[in-house]
């Protein structure tokens, strides 16, 4: 059934054809394929070749003695390290882009927002005075290279945090000291026979995400913005209804915008415009899938077909003639299901090939030069689609996208007034009740962008501002979360700020690594004044509904060491330890403030998120909450319910947005 597999209508009139055309998707092979419960639980260790071993039933320690607790922390870590790698990578590239566009070797980039690198350069201790914009640029990414590579010290990118956590870091010892060291480290230590303390593993796992958090993708957001623009507020379109039958359909998918940008240029070439004209179509339509979509679409505009889950579905669609993908999140099935279609599936990543796709490997030296002759097979692949096997459905959907940390700052006061103050003020008296950052990304163990939506939605009726990322933000999208309208739906305090301020209740914040711009946004709001002085005493929460990769486990655990109450959905890689789950959620929140929880039920993670929100307004003596003091109304609860006791019981069904 469909219906249960998603809530996105396309998605579900694209299943349905799928399965008459006998394609396999990951929404089938998830029903199929079942997990495995001990490596479920995290209770497998295959780290050497006496094993793997099992813990299970009578097993209670690995042949080399190693005990459950041992066992669940290395894979925890290893994951988190992974994670860390990935973003890390990126950011990474991102630094030799910019050094190549300054020196000229590099000619079809160039530097965008020359404001942000110099606000970059600074953190960076580069000098600006007398310099010009490729000087800086080009010392800016020397000194972000060598913070991947960094042996001794602290990653500069550390004195943006509030001074109280970077205290915190020093005296716990967890301050990253390079990106590449800790992640090394943390490969080191779970290695056979070396960190057999699952504390002090793990106490680790939070320096190597603070260097992934604060160091690599923050690195890969500020190198991005100063390459590409730094957002602002832009209108799009999502859904599959994006799709032309009478154009060339290209997809980006993957997350470097190094490459889809320089497709969003070859897409608009006149030249090849004319040239798809020349093969029966209208002109180039490029649309994107995952946060390399998020990445085109906070600073073009480029409408995004769909996340995590969507990627083999807009293949079966029979109208896409190249999905053109780089780096994390593609899955190996696009290869397969692009066969059953004329779809060409084009690797670009020197890092990164499919088994049977066409690899056209991307070079910035010649990025315009490889991005055209990528248009230019899609282009040719055109008259190979076979119409009777077309079938886009007619769903679209509108959003803004596009708010930057630095723009949420102007939105606030303007060029020379730019501040938090409205932002904090709305959150002491109460109008705001906190924060949430919701992220993350699809996991077809459960109904595709279902509980995004639900916890979403029940954030704002409770007043609840929402920053959102990756597939959350596109979940957002597909459902209409991130237009003004939607803020007949917010709470009256919630609502009452947005219209001032002249925002949406939810506000998209950008791709994976942009979880970053989340971290400076909540050092921003300590820096105000007026909520404590450490991101630990925000009334702010971090969710990840529907996650299933590394990165998101990175991601997570920075944003723990940061201080933020960090709640997963879909259930625990670590819950086969009692002890393993309370060391990184009391354990660690004794440590730094911050605790990790998995939680299945999206209800249950709206209620503690609202919980750990008043608690924390509670500790700074904040007004308590009140639904009702912003409102004469019974607006508070619209829809099919009308009372907190309601929702409890779960009597709620979907009406915010149908
Ligand atoms: S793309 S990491 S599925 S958010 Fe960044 Fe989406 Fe998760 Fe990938």
């Amino acid at each position: 059934m469909a219906e249960k597999r998603t809530i996105d209508p396309a998605v579900i009139e694209i299943l349905e054809k799928a399965e008459a055309e006998g394609i396999s998707t990951a929404f089938d092979r998830a029903e199929t394929t079942r997990p495995c419960p001990i490596g479920h639980d995290g209770n497998c260790c295959k780290h050497c070749f006496m094993g793997p071993c099992r813990l299970t039933g009578k097993t209670t320690v690995g042949i080399c003695g190693a005990t459950l607790e041992t066992i669940q922390a290395r894979n925890l870590a290893r994951s988190i390290a992974a994670g860390a790698a990935a973003h890390s990578d990126h950011g990474r590239d991102m630094a030799h882009t910019l050094i190549a566009a300054a020196i000229g070797e590099a000619p079809d980039y160039r530097i965008k927002d020359e404001k942000k690198l110099r606000g970059v350069a600074k953190h960076l201790d580069v000098e600006t005075e007398g310099r010009t914009k490729e000087e800086i640029a080009i010392e800016v990414g020397k000194k972000a290279l060598a913070e991947f590579g960094r042996q001794e010290g602290e990653l500069l990118y550390v004195r943006r945090a509030p001074p109280k956590r970077q205290e915190l870091w020093r005296k716990l010892g967890i301050t990253p000291r390079g990106i590449d060291r800790e992640i090394v480290e943390t490969l080191h230590r779970t290695h056979a026979g070396t960190d057999q303390d699952p504390e002090h593993i793990l106490i680790h796992s939070l320096r190597t995400a603070l260097g992934d958090g604060w160091g690599g993708s923050m690195l890969s957001t500020d190198i991005s913005d100063i390459l590409f623009g730094t957002p602002v507020p832009v209108a799009a379109r999502s859904n599959f209804g994006i799709l032309r039958e009478d154009s060339v359909n290209v997809v980006v998918h993957g997350h470097e915008p190094t490459l889809s940008e320089m497709i969003v240029v070859a897409a608009g070439d006149p030249e090849l415009n004319e040239y798809a004209k020349s093969k029966g179509a209208k002109g180039i339509n490029l649309v994107g899938i995952c946060c390399t979509a998020n990445e085109i679409l906070m600073r073009q505009g480029i409408p995004v077909i769909g996340n995590f889950l969507s990627q083999e579905l807009a293949i079966v669609t029979g109208a896409i003639d190249a999905m053109v993908v780089d780096i994390q999140c593609v899955m190996q099935g696009i290869q397969a299901a692009s066969e059953h279609f004329h779809t060409k599936i084009i690797t670009t990543s020197p890092k990164a090939m499919i088994t049977g796709a066409t690899h056209i490997e991307f070079d910035e030296h010649r990025a315009l030069e490889i991005a055209k002759q990528i248009i230019k097979a899609a282009i040719d692949n055109f008259p190979n689609r076979k119409k009777e096997k077309v079938h886009i459905p007619d769903v679209v959907d509108h959003l803004v996208a596009g708010f930057s940390h630095e723009y949420i700052a102007y939105m606030q006061g303007g060029v020379y007034r730019e501040s938090f103050r409205p932002l904090n003020d709305a959150v002491i008296q109460g109008r705001i009740r906190g924060g949430a950052g919701v992220v993350g990304c699809n996991n077809p163990r459960v109904p595709q962008d279902d509980a995004h939506i639900e916890i979403v939605k029940e954030l704002i009726r409770n007043d609840v501002l929402v920053l959102t990322t990756g597939c959350n933000a596109i979940a957002c999208a597909k459902q209409g979360l991130l237009t003004p309208e939607v803020m007949d739906y917010a709470g009256p305090g919630l609502r009452e700020i947005c219209q001032t301020i002249g925002v949406p209740p939810v506000l998209h914040v950008g791709s994976c690594v942009d979880n970053s711009r989340i971290l400076t946004i909540l050092t921003q709001m300590v820096t105000e004044g007026g909520l404590g002085d450490d991101i630990s005493d925000l009334p702010a929460v971090g969710i990840a509904p529907e996650w299933m990769s590394e990165k998101a486990l990175s991601i997570g655990t920075y944003f723990v060491a940061s201080g933020v109450y960090t709640i997963f959905g879909i259930g625990s890689p670590v819950a086969g330890s009692e002890e393993i789950t309370r060391m990184i959620s009391q354990g660690w929140e004794e440590k730094v403030g911050g605790k990790l929880e998995f939680e299945p039920d999206w209800r249950k993670i709206v209620e503690k998120a609202l919980a750990h929100i008043d608690a924390k307004r509670a500790a700074l003596k904040l007004e308590e909450y009140s639904p009702t003091r912003y409102t004469r109304s019974t607006a508070y609860f619209p829809g099919d319910y009308t009372s907190v006791e309601e929702f409890k019981q779960g009597s709620y069904t979907r009406s915010l947005i149908s």
